[in-house]
């Protein structure tokens, strides 16, 4: 996250840290997600770039941890049970069409996974009626970097605020041009100061409608972090919500 300042996990509790066990027993952060239910996290597909051959067994998830290098009260771990990428995750194009992934956690003894706490708890997701106006405040929420180029991410959870872009905005030559698909959002701030970086990728965009906090979006790409015309782009969850429900049920 650039520009945006530290928060607790009880401000973003849905908000997932997606852990990588290397062979050598090394854990690295990966990338961030959302809890969507209490087995199963939300996230970018391009996470798993080993596609199909990805091992399920090396990752973990975190939940409600303000701190990635610090062990938290509220923290809640899980294994992995499966990985569901997207079928049409495309990079043909180097703009992740499709970059959504379902992640089913391992539930514990009682056969439950997430509880609910003050550092944990779903988020909802979009329903109709959620085609929310050009210029829409949200926020985004992640461990990635604050600056684009840094070699280091963020060790603290960090929120910044971005407005939804109209489309066309998005699409326009002297931005992204037609690298931007009907699968993606785009959202920024009039003066560039605030956004997505690398890591928060995987993440939520969530706006706040009728007093709920949705998850619009998934954190995707974008050139660069906090450029001018160069606004954070998020694969459009509503687009996702039949898959979702027949992977999740939610
Ligand atoms: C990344 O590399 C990345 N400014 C994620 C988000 C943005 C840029 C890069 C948006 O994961």
């Amino acid at each position: 996250i650039v520009g945006g300042s530290v928060a607790p996990v009880e401000s973003h509790p849905w908000v997932a840290a997606i852990l990588w066990r290397g062979r050598s027993k090394d854990v690295v952060f990966r990338c961030g997600g959302s809890l969507i239910s209490s087995c199963w996290v939300m996230t970018a597909a391009h996470c798993f770039p080993d596609g199909s051959r990805v091992n399920e067994r090396r990752f973990m998830v975190s939940l409600g941890k303000s701190a990635l290098n610090q062990s938290d009260a509220l923290e809640q771990k899980f294994r992995v049970d499966k990985i569901i990428l997207h079928p049409d995750f495309n990079n043909e194009l180097g703009n992740y069409d499709n970059d959504i992934a379902l992640l089913k956690l391992k539930s514990k003894k009682d056969g439950r996974c997430a509880r609910d706490s003050v550092g944990v708890r779903r988020v909802c997701l979009p329903g109709e009626g959620h085609n929310l106006p050009v210029g829409f405040p949200c926020e985004i929420a992640g461990y990635g970097k604050e600056k684009h180029g840094l070699w280091y991410h963020s060790q603290f959870l960090r929120q910044a605020r971005v407005n939804l872009l109209a489309a066309d905005v998005c699409g326009a030559d002297d931005y992204y041009g037609d690298k931007i698909t009907s699968n993606m959002l785009c959202a920024g701030r009039d003066d560039w100061t605030q956004d997505a970086c690398e890591g928060d990728s995987g993440g939520p965009l969530v706006c706040q409608v009728d007093g709920r906090f949705v998850a619009v979006g998934v954190v995707s790409w974008g050139e660069g972090c906090a450029r001018e015309r160069r606004p954070g782009v998020y694969a459009k969850v509503h687009n996702y919500r039949q898959w979702i429900r027949q992977h999740t049920g939610v």
